[in-house]
């Protein structure tokens, strides 16, 4: 248990934790805000202070805070077997459970998993595996894969290539070679001239003039969150991802979808290419196989890439030694069971996504809100300075910032990526829960909005 004073843990804090996407000076200065206990979907600060997550930790934590059966599945595993590895010929039963139920929850043509300890470590994964696939067909020069702008696939070398993290890629000689990127089917930004359908079929050409460009010959893969989280909840329009298969197919290019944030339920679907309407060849899982109770990530390996890899494949020299990690595996088999056990993929489908979709459709009509989208349990809210004319505020402002400063003063943590401003709540969150967010939610809405107005930015 915690003995320390807020202060005495954020000194400690500035003079010893580096933290991930943090200017390390800035957060000095203010001191860290320090999270001691949660509950279903509530956390509590090291000041006492009770804060609604509507980001589900970082977007994982699906089956709330609290759940005794993944503590006692990791407490019973650590005590019968803490560690064993998966390379030389062994494995363990949680992991050999785990990948059995993997196969039972996502679409029929994936019967094999290869694990890894997080998201960026799977789409390492993605890029080995893709590119063994293609040399052991004989086609060794099908090595590139491409990506989209402002998408989000990790951190590691290979994972932050494949995003498309401007930022992210400024620094340290990013992407990797073979890695290409197109525009991103974000229709506010980019097609707003045109129907959502025709734009989700442009944007899906972009893909196609990308090929030209590359040389069909040589693209081994295309790769794609179905909706992007952390690029700011982009929900593509319908067409886009039904056109993006039928370019992929038409060419013999494997379809990876990342579904570290849209797996396990959060678009209503057990996966979120359920939902958008595509079949991949690989998936990139992390976050909700575990509900973030501990690392694990993988990657699902369809047919099309198992048969080869397996019937023809020899050794393929790649792995982790936290590859199918039994204590991960055994919370995993634990938190995909109470999924099952609580119906929450239904819930999300059924009754707490359409609710949080009306609201959506109310808070529109706020006058800062330009646009409110909603695909299950992932939102969208995009502040604007003209709703007539749809017009942005300059960037400089930082209006998601000042909202979001709002949020954490009033209890609430929703993220700003740019002036989106997201959400991506537990699942288990109930009717009544779903209101309370949205009001809190409008409420921090107005205080921004009575903000902007008084410091003369709305004209
Ligand atoms: N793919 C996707 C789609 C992700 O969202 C990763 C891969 C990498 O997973 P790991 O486990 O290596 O972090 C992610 C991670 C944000 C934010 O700001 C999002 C993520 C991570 C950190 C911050 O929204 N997603």
């Amino acid at each position: 248990m915690n003995t320390r004073t807020t202060q005495e843990l954020q000194a400690a804090d500035a003079a010893h934790f580096l933290h991930p996407f943090t200017d390390h000076l800035g957060l000095a200065k203010k001191g860290a805000r320090v999270i001691t206990r949660a509950d279903n979907i509530y956390l509590w600060d090291s000041d006492g202070h009770k804060i609604l997550d509507a980001m589900s930790g970082l977007w994982c934590v699906n089956v709330g805070y609290g759940q005794q059966a993944l503590v006692d599945a990791a407490t019973r595993q650590m005590r019968q077997l803490p560690f064993y590895n998966a390379f030389f010929q062994t494995a363990t039963p949680p992991a050999i459970e785990l990948a059995e139920l993997l196969a039972s929850v996502t679409p029929p043509h994936f019967k094999r998993v290869f694990f890894s300890g997080s998201g960026s470590e799977g789409n390492d994964t993605v890029v080995r595996m893709v590119r063994r696939y293609w040399d052991l067909l004989g086609q060794p020069q099908r090595q590139v894969i491409i990506s989209r702008h402002n998408a989000y696939h990790g951190s590691t070398m290979a994972g932050a290539s494949l995003g498309g993290m401007a930022g992210m890629h400024a620094q340290g000689g990013l992407p990797i070679p073979g890695i290409v990127h197109i525009e991103q089917p974000y229709w506010w930004a980019h097609g707003r001239g045109l129907s959502k359908d025709d734009f989700g079929r442009l944007a899906a050409s972009w893909l196609e003039d990308k090929i030209q460009e590359v040389g069909a010959e040589n693209v081994a893969a295309f790769i794609g969150e179905p909706v992007q989280g952390a690029g700011g909840v982009i929900i593509p329009p319908a067409t886009y991802w039904p056109e993006i298969q039928r370019i992929c197919d038409a060419h013999g290019i494997l379809l990876v979808s990342d579904e570290v944030i849209c797996g396990f339920g959060r678009t209503g679907q057990w996966f979120g290419c359920e939902t958008l309407g595509f079949k991949p060849d690989l998936m990139t899982f992390a976050k909700g196989v575990t509900s973030g109770y501990v690392p694990l990530g993988g990657v699902m390996v369809g047919d099309r890439v198992a048969d080869v890899l397996v019937q023809q494949g020899g050794e393929f020299a790649h792995g982790y030694t936290y590859s199918g990690h039994p204590v991960a595996c055994a919370v995993g088999i634990a938190n995909i069971k109470l999924i099952q056990q609580l119906d929450l993929v239904r819930h999300v489908r059924e009754d707490v996504g359409p609710l949080l979709a009306e609201a959506y459709a109310q808070l529109s009509e706020h006058p800062l809100v330009g646009s409110a989208e909603t695909c299950g349990l992932m939102a969208a809210l995009l502040l604007v300075k003209d709703k007539a004319r749809g017009t942005a505020f300059a960037e400089d402002r930082e209006v998601g910032m000042l909202c979001r400063s709002h949020c954490f003063r009033e209890g609430l943590i929703m993220r700003a990526v740019g002036d989106r401003m997201i959400i991506a709540p537990p699942l288990v969150i109930t009717r009544a829960q779903v209101d309370e967010m949205v009001a809190l939610i409008r409420r921090c809405l107005d205080l921004t909005l009575a903000d902007v107005t008084a410091r003369g930015w709305l004209s």
